[in-house]
């Protein structure tokens, strides 16, 4: 009786210590995710294009990751490998078009039943709402910059004034007025910046049409070392970047100037081809207000005189160079808004004691062209579209200021946050939970090499369909569809990815192996029958 009486206060005890000890270190979770942005465009990755301070107090304060990367860099496909934790060809949402099948498990959702308050706020691009969370407002698709629609739980509004401020206002009133202090909460603050057509606030507008930016060694690429998809490909600056709707010269300007070419044509996402209109530049301009118009119409007036004055002289490289200027400006512009508002909610965590318990991410739903290659936009497996921002700060288990080179990508995520939280992981999940790693406890993660494939062809922008394996020294890339063209980069002797070196004798042995490795990927994850019909437009 005495030892039975014993081991029942043994187990009493321990249960309750474990009780005691999963509610102390259950984390909350805010995920930060912006829309297209560039680790180059972040300083604590580059300090040489534009300073971020506020985002970089996260990397300060935690890890930052240098090879993250997506399975698949396009917006909404990203968005549904983070929440499945599953790649494209097994979560259906393949491409932009495609629907996104929810009646799928999304890892908010695990979150919900275990015990979390969820709450959604900014941009998610599903086409149907969001699972698993107890307040949401989302944009509707892409969104609107200026005086944006959200869609609610119970109603849909207008807000006044700058997408980014209105998606951290909203945020923030969530914790301040929501909040339910005795649970747990997981918040996904998902910024529309910096996606195109980048109109910034009208402040940051005048501020950064100022400025003047540095530009990437191989802006002026002929894709000579490449294939054919990077030479196909509708994404340079120079000839598919759009004067009214991109470069914001007034249509009333280039309607004056019958010497200027003709608009360069651009490919819809069916195939289509249509031209720009003026209607391109409208849309977002014509939601302002009249006050914001004022405060716009006093820098769109330098940009259409500068443009009237100075295009008609220009050769085409210094033609390059100033939409190059104007892309960065207004890119970099779009960014400093977000920087600034993460500060908002970082101070708030930490003013309101939050700080010590809450693991801050901050990601992209995928990297992004700035001139490299001469190009914006993203979709290819190289290097500046496939990488991705990830920066992790989690107080007490991250050490300050620590860095990451190993391969992780979106597909990660949903294993990462489900440990973190002790919430059991779906076996069917395909990724691994990079918490070894933000603990520093490098040993025990074993990944080398990491799976792409991209679909969303043909369509805006015409990237060609493409699937490829990536470690840290090679990158291995299959076009394989309307061609049938393999590359292969060596990383490490050219990380600008210049010069395809497939058919170099030298990598002889080196194709053998990683081909292999990627059939043996394929299978693994349950992507070995590419050619799926349903697959093909
Ligand atoms: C729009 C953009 C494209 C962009 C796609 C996908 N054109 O069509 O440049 O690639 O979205 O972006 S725009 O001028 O209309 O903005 S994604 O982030 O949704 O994948
Ligand atoms: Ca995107």
């Amino acid at each position: 009786m005495k030892y039975l009486y014993f081991t029942i206060s043994i187990l009493s005890f321990i249960i309750g210590c474990n009780k005691k000890k999963e509610q102390r270190v259950k984390p909350n979770i805010l995920f930060i995710m912006s829309d297209d942005h560039a680790y180059q465009a972040i300083s604590a990755y580059n300090n040489s294009l534009t300073q971020t301070p506020n985002i970089d107090r996260i990397a300060n304060e935690g890890m930052i990751f240098s090879n993250a990367c997506v399975t698949n860099s396009i917006c909404a496909p990203s968005r549904a490998v983070i929440l499945t934790g599953k790649h494209s060809h097994l979560n259906g949402k393949i491409d932009n078009h495609a629907k996104f099948d929810d009646t799928q498990l999304t890892f908010p959702q695990l979150f919900q039943e275990n015990g979390y308050q969820t709450a959604m706020f900014g941009k998610l691009h599903f086409g149907n709402n969001p699972k698993g969370v107890d307040d949401f407002l989302i944009l509707p698709g892409q969104g609107d910059y200026i005086n944006p629609r959200f869609i609610g739980k119970e109603r849909d509004t207008i807000i006044t004034g700058y997408v980014t401020d209105i998606i951290t206002d909203l945020t923030l009133n969530w914790f301040k007025n929501k909040r339910d202090k005795s649970k747990p909460f997981l918040m996904m603050y998902l910024h529309k910046a910096p996606h195109r057509a980048w109109w910034p606030s009208p402040e940051k507008f005048a501020e950064f049409y100022e400025k003047r930016f540095p530009e990437p060694k191989t802006l002026f690429d002929n894709y000579k070392g490449r294939g054919t998809a990077a030479k196909s490909a509708e994404m340079n600056i120079f000839k598919h970047m759009q004067y009214m709707h991109d470069s914001k010269v007034r249509p009333s300007t280039i309607e004056e100037m019958d010497k200027v070419e003709p608009e360069i044509q651009y490919v819809t996402g069916k195939g289509d081809i249509v031209k720009p209109t003026a209607e391109r530049f409208y849309g977002p301009f014509n939601r302002a207000n009249d006050e914001q118009k004022r405060k716009y119409n006093v820098t769109l007036d330098k940009i259409s005189k500068d443009f009237k004055e100075n295009w008609p002289k220009m050769n085409d490289k210094e033609k390059m160079k100033w939409k190059y200027q104007r892309y960065m400006q207004d890119y970099l512009a779009t960014i400093s808004s977000v920087d600034d508002n993460v500060g908002r909610v970082l101070d708030y965590l930490k003013d309101n004691g939050l700080e010590d318990n809450t693991i801050v991410v901050y990601t992209s739903d995928q990297g992004f062209y700035l001139g490299e290659h001469g190009w914006f936009d993203k979709r290819f497996i190289y290097d500046e579209s496939f990488k991705t921002p990830l920066i992790i700060k989690w107080p007490n288990v991250i050490k300050p200021g620590t860095r990451s080179e190993e391969m992780v990508q979106n597909l990660d995520f949903a294993q990462t946050f489900l440990e973190a939280a002790m919430i059991d992981q779906p076996s069917d999940m395909q990724g691994e939970s990079l918490v070894p790693l933000l603990k520093g406890e490098s040993d025990q993660w074993n990944r080398n090499a990491v799976y792409y494939h991209y679909y969303e062809y043909p369509s805006v922008h015409m990237v060609k369909r493409h699937y490829g394996i990536v470690s840290k020294e090679f990158k291995l890339v299959h076009f394989y569809n309307d061609i049938d063209e393999w590359e292969l980069y060596d990383r490490l002797k050219d990380p600008n990815e210049m010069k395809n070196v497939y058919n170099n004798p030298q990598y002889k042995k080196i194709i053998e192996k990683l081909t292999e490795d990627l059939k043996q990927m394929r299978i693994q994850y349950g992507d070995s029958d590419l050619l799926d019909k349903s697959f093909i437009y």
